[in-house]
């Protein structure tokens, strides 16, 4: 990335971190709620969503800083899914990003109701966001809460559990990571492109994007987990605290989700050259998740 791309993105990225927590301080709600969201907001997240959508806007020539608000509300929904995913119910991690996990600081109730918070106030951001159109204000409210519930994130997750201690096919691990994981992602495109004023055709074609890029992300995460779990002697590719999850390397060897890492980022970057924007920036990132090492 030049010294220009990157100086921008983490400009951006300053930016939410300032926005987000701005946003938090603002509502009128106990203190004790504040601090458990803010906590988990200010643990050292990528900002990876953000950047995306940022990038999307700045594809088209507009000012990312449009897309302000609707950053913020992916970052909660995001963090919202983290706080509920280390839950004792869910995974039960005691840490996150190499902090207590935030019901092992606020306890279980604090930390779901935080997430709920999250969650919720999201939508409040778009809704009252004056710098958006109210035609795009409700395109963004439908693709958010399609994206987070019930057919995005929330089934993604269900599955996941679902298939806890069983071997899917290679068809149903990727139904799992496009929806967990893969949909938010795809939210952050399509946010920043239709912000940015993209048509139907190109729409379709940033959809096509944020599939694969998606599944690269997650692709990337298995990846990740197998490096860094090399030096833990005994522990089974893809075994997470007793529960055995399914990964791309446990399914396809560490070598074979390499190769599907490559072919999904080379389908991502394919569908991008067919923009007639200026798709730098998402080129720039799309590259990040290809070698990321966090
Ligand atoms: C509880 C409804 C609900 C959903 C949880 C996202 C999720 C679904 C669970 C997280 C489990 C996990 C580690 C998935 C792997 C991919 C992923 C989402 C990683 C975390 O995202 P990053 O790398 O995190 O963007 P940071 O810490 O940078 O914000």
């Amino acid at each position: 990335m030049s010294v220009n791309q990157t100086e921008y993105l983490n400009d951006y990225k300053r930016q939410l971190d300032t926005n987000v927590i701005k946003a938090i301080e603002e509502l009128q709600a106990p203190e004790s709620l504040k601090e458990a969201m803010k906590y988990s907001l200010t643990a050292g997240g990528k900002r990876i969503r953000p950047l995306f959508l940022f990038a999307a806007i700045h594809a088209y020539g507009k000012d990312p800083q449009v897309g302000m608000a609707t950053a913020c509300a992916l970052e909660m929904i995001h963090t919202y899914s983290l706080i509920h995913d280390d839950l004792p119910s869910m995974d039960d991690d005691d840490l996150r990003r190499g902090r207590p996990t935030n019901h092992k600081v606020f306890g279980e109730a604090l930390a779901i109701l935080a997430g709920d918070g999250l969650l919720t106030y999201s939508f409040e951001l778009i809704a009252n966001d004056a710098r958006l159109t109210d035609s795009d204000k409700i395109w963004l409210i439908q693709l958010l809460a399609k994206n987070a519930g019930p057919e995005g994130m929330v089934g993604g997750q269900v599955a996941d559990i679902e298939a806890e201690n069983k071997e899917p096919t290679i068809q149903e691990l990727e139904f799992i990571h496009q929806h967990k994981t893969g949909k938010l992602l795809s939210f952050s495109v399509l946010a920043g492109a239709k912000i940015g004023g993209a048509n139907e055709a190109e729409l379709e074609m940033f959809a096509e994007f944020s599939h694969h890029l998606g599944l690269a992300f997650q692709i990337s995460d298995d990846i990740l987990d197998v490096i860094g779990d090399e030096n833990i002697i005994g522990k089974p590719v893809g075994s997470d605290d007793g529960k055995s999850k399914s990964t791309y390397p446990a399914l396809l060897t560490l070598d074979g989700a390499k190769k599907q890492l490559a072919y999904h980022i080379d389908k991502a970057k394919k569908a991008l050259n067919q923009t007639k924007q200026n798709p730098a920036l998402l080129l720039e990132l799309t590259d990040l998740i290809a070698v990321r090492d966090s």
